[in-house]
């Protein structure tokens, strides 16, 4: 018999590699999507596909995390083997603007789950979404599963409180629960409005000449990048240790947003310059003075991370886990995607 697995949050950028390295590994797939008025459903669409094709399991279920009795309905259904869940309201900045949307989502939606799980009485192990946000204020660098906590955003605060209620039912009930805490990662996947994947893909239109200029907020940020799909190659060991335990998962390396700017530019033929400080500091590129980059303190957050870097020695002990690709791979294959999405969209998107 197959393993079955359930992925919320599939049609996300790590519930879609997900789905495809489960699929890989000969597991049914089930995934759960909320009911809108549009389908949105473009990451997984060609999978799908293939799947039926070859006569393999991925179905979709209708599921909301606000709603206990749609996570029993889809829970009872497909009785999961291991349950991935990466449904969130994923943007930090947003968070400020929705705090208490994005604590029902991350937070309190979180123990729904684990009750509804413990009420069936479900024999599943589960991993959350746990991220490097938690270390807001960082207290010392690189950070370990060890490393005290000080969030700084309502996405953050709410992520905690998932950390603790995860580890709690581990603690209480001997759930077999495991927290991820992933620092950023990203591919040309990747949703537009995170810094990397909103650079390479306006670059891109730069370049094709569907847009002037990119804005952007904190240039001075830093962030320790690594590859989605590498990640969730992370989450699933998780689920094949005998003990549910808690890791970091990092590449180690610290970039700022500055330097994504330079090396994604780079690729895309353009050298850039910078001139000015804080709101009026711009992006030039060398060879033709075109004003590349301007700062719009529209993007600029009541609280934001200087930086975050990650020690993942527990998860390459333990798990086996390595990144695999490099920042400089990294920037290249989403820079390189969107270089061929930009020359096949219409002047007017
Ligand atoms: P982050 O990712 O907040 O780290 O959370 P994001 O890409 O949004 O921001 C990274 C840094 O870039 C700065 N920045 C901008 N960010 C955005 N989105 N847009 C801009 O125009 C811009 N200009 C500068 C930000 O201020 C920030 O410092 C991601 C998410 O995937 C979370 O869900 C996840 O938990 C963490 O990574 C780990």
């Amino acid at each position: 018999m197959p393993k079955v697995a359930l992925i919320t949050g599939v049609n996300g950028q790590d519930g879609s590699y997900l789905v495809e390295l489960l699929l890989e590994k000969g597991y049914d797939v089930h995934g759960m999507v909320r009911r809108t008025s549009q389908f949105s459903r473009g990451r997984i669409e060609e999978t799908r596909q293939r799947a039926q094709d070859q006569g393999r399991v991925f179905e979709l279920h209708y599921g909301n995390l606000g709603d206990s009795s749609s996570l029993h309905r889809v829970l009872a259904a497909c009785r999961p083997d291991e349950i991935y869940n990466l449904a969130s309201q994923s943007h930090v900045g947003a968070s400020f603007e929705e705090p208490e949307y994005a604590t029902e989502v991350n937070g309190t939606a979180v123990l729904r789950l684990l009750e509804c799980i413990r009420h069936i009485g479900l024999k599943t192990r589960f991993y959350q979404a746990s991220s490097s946000e938690l270390y807001g204020n960082v207290a010392e660098e690189p950070q370990t599963e060890n490393t005290p906590f000080h969030p700084l955003s309502p996405y953050a605060v709410s992520k905690l409180y998932a950390y603790w209620i995860v580890r709690s039912y581990r603690e209480t009930y001997g759930m077999h629960a495991s927290n991820g805490i992933l620092y950023n990662h990203e591919s040309p996947r990747r949703g537009e409005s995170f810094v990397t994947r909103k650079i390479t893909y306006s670059l891109a239109r730069i370049k094709a000449g569907h847009q002037r200029v990119l804005r952007l907020g904190n240039l001075g940020a830093r962030r320790d990048w690594g590859y989605a799909k590498d990640f969730v190659q992370a989450m699933w060991l998780m689920l094949q240790q005998e003990k549910a335990d808690d890791y970091v998962v990092a590449t180690g390396e610290l970039h700022s947003v500055r330097e994504f700017i330079e090396h994604a530019a780079a690729i895309a033929g353009f050298s850039i310059a910078w001139e000015g400080a804080g709101v009026n500091e711009r992006g030039l590129d060398r060879h033709t003075g075109q004003i590349l980059i301007e700062v719009d303190p529209k993007f600029y957050r009541p609280a934001d991370l200087d930086r975050v870097r990650g020690d993942a020695t527990k998860a390459r002990t333990q798990l086996g886990w390595r990144p695999t690709v490099t920042f400089d791979q990294l920037v290249a294959l989403m820079m390189e995607s969107d270089i061929d999405l930009a020359r096949h969209e219409h002047h007017s998107r």
